[in-house]
């Protein structure tokens, strides 16, 4: 099965977006992490233990997922950065996601647009809490893994 993986430190919000992004398309007969994403069939959404964590299993997870994203909270996002690096040296696509954007007062602009300059990625802002954000990752997950696969092989972007 195709796999989106979410990655960021602990209390992110990782879990939150997982049950946000997967809300309301839970398919009934399927584990808790098996879910359709939009238009496209059986995607698991894969949470994963913080990456400052020592020895983070988030190590083995980076190495299957096709999609991941990147959660980043403020703008100390060096080992964010580092991860995103190995991800794509891995062959993974990475969104960054600007995490818990409703405690922004500019839902999390300035820290967007800082993320984006420095990783040269597609860089989204959400909130869990308010499902600001939720559908157009969605759709950006799509278009990510549908361009992996209409193309054959894992795009460098
Ligand atoms: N205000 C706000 N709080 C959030 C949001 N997402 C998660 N949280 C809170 O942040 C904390 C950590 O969230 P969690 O999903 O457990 O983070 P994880 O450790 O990365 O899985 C919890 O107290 C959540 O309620 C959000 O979008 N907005
Ligand atoms: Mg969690």
């Amino acid at each position: 099965m195709r796999q989106v993986g979410i990655f960021g430190k602990r209390k992110s919000g990782k879990s939150a977006l997982m049950y946000a992004l997967t809300r309301q398309k839970i398919i009934q007969d399927a584990s808790f992490s098996a879910m359709e994403i939009s238009g496209v069939t059986k995607v698991m959404l894969v949470d994963t233990v913080g990456v400052d964590v020592e020895g983070s299993t988030a190590e083995k997870s980076a190495q299957t997922v096709e999609v991941a994203l990147m959660l980043i909270t403020d703008d100390s996002f060096e080992l964010e950065l580092a991860w995103i690096n190995k991800l794509r040296k891995g062959g993974s696509s990475v969104i960054v996601v600007i995490s818990r954007a409703d405690l922004f007062t500019d839902g999390g602009a300035a820290l967007a647009a800082a993320a984006r300059e420095v990783s040269g990625l597609k860089t989204i802002c959400v909130s869990s809490e308010t499902g600001a954000g939720i559908v157009e990752l969605d759709n950006l997950i799509n278009h990510e893994l549908s361009s992996i696969s209409n193309c054959g092989f894992v795009n460098e972007e």
